[in-house]
Formats: structure tokens, sequence, C-alpha cells
């Protein structure tokens, strides 16, 4: 069977969220390249694939997606075993506390921390100054979001419960990237945050990715 293909950089954190679920559930991928510098996102081909023109974007035999998180619980819905099951499908409380801390990493902790890690490395790469005054806004919303991180993490081993889901994954893309500026020591302030973050990176699936990225 053809491999499934991921549209965009392997290192561009909303690619790298579909990866770690594809290698969750252990199904052959290929990483196709679109490059930005070449405006290639903006291109017929991409637009037919994504009308947003943003990566990425998937290919499943004639199933063609985006949006990053849809795309990941496609993946884990289809290719889910009894062993692997990241989305907790059958299990009516579970997957709805999944749900809840998905929703909580894309409009909560997304918002608040990918403009850090923007300011941080991407902005210097093209030429620019970092907007201190941004990451320091961030960094306080950033503390006051860990305080409830702690609080559930306090309770349970994964956000929604004691099992590991995509709620967690799908916090990786971001956290990595995080995790290699000055403003990481943030976590020491929450053990069981750090606990649980040390937890997801010593995952396997989590790793192979982790050995795909460039060092920050
Ligand atoms: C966001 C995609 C996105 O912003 C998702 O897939 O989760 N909600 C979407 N992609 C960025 C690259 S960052 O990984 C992108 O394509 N930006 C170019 C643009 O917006 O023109």
């Amino acid at each position: 069977m053809a491999p499934v293909k991921v549209f965009g950089p392997a290192m561009s954190p909303n690619v790298t969220r579909v990866l770690v679920c594809l290698e969750e559930v252990s199904v052959e991928y290929e990483v196709v390249n679109v490059d930005f510098a070449a405006g290639e996102h903006k291109g017929p081909e991409n637009l037919a694939r994504n009308p947003f023109g943003q990566i990425p974007a998937f290919q499943d035999g004639d199933l063609i997606l985006f949006e990053s998180r849809a795309i990941s619980r496609h993946v884990l819905r289809k290719y889910k075993t009894d062993e692997v099951n990241l989305l907790r499908e059958g299990e009516l409380q579970e997957s709805a506390l999944v749900d809840v801390w998905l929703d909580v990493e894309a409009h909560q902790y997304n918002p608040v921390i990918s403009p850090i890690v923007y300011e941080h490395f991407l902005v210097p790469m093209q030429g620019g100054t970092p907007d201190q005054k941004l990451i320091d806004e961030c960094m306080e919303k950033m503390k006051k979001l860990l305080d409830v991180y702690e609080a559930r993490l306090s309770k349970f081993k994964y956000l929604a419960g004691d099992f590991v889901s995509l709620a967690d994954l799908s916090h990786f893309p971001y956290t990595c990237h995080f995790m290699a500026t000055p403003y990481a020591s943030v976590f020491d302030s929450y053990p069981s945050v750090k606990a649980w973050w040390e937890d997801l990176m010593s995952r396997p699936a989590v790793q192979r990715v982790v050995s795909q990225l460039p060092k920050n």
C-alpha cells in the first residue's frame, strides 16, 4: 500500500503534530517538502490540497485533508488498535475528556506558546528583532496556564486522565521548540508538568520524530 503523504517540512510544528500521530500508530508515511521560500505553499498544487495555502496537508489514498488536529484525529481513528487508542474511541467519558484537553491545547495553550517560539526563532531568521513585550506578555499568560496544568497533572498522569492521548501529544510540537528557548526554565516551577513533559519526550514515537528535526 502506498504510504500516506504529509505535505510540509517536518520541523514546522503543525506538520510535526501529524508525524507524531503517524509514528504512534506505526503507519508508513512520506514527508513531501513544500518550499516556503519559493512560495510553493501559495502555489496551485498546495492550494488544491489546502485552500488556505498553508501546511500541513495530508493525503491518504483519495482522501486529502488539511488542519493538523483534524488530520491527527483521522490518523488515530483510522489506524487505531486495541493497544493504541489515543482518542479513547468507544469510551464516552474518556473521549470527551480527550476532546476537552485537545481544545485547551488548541485554544488556550497554542495562542500563548506559538508567539514565543515564533518571535524567538523565526523573526531573527527573517532578519527582524523579536518583540520582547509580546514575549513577556505571553510568558505571564503561560504561567497562569501552567498553574491550571499543574493542578490537573498533580491529580492525573496525563491531561485527559491516567492514559496518554492525543490531548497530550498535541502539545509536543510547540513545547519542543519552546524548550530550546531561554524561557524553558519556567517549567522548573511546575513539577507535575515537568514530569509529564519528560514522560512524553521518552515515548519512542516522539523520539523518532525528534530525530527527524534539525537541532535548534
Ligand atoms: C495552522 C496551519 C499553519 O498555520 C493547522 O494545520 O493546525 N490551524 C492550522 N501553518 C503555517 C505554518 S506553521 O506550521 C503556514 O502554513 N503558514 C503560512 C501561511 O499562513 O501563509
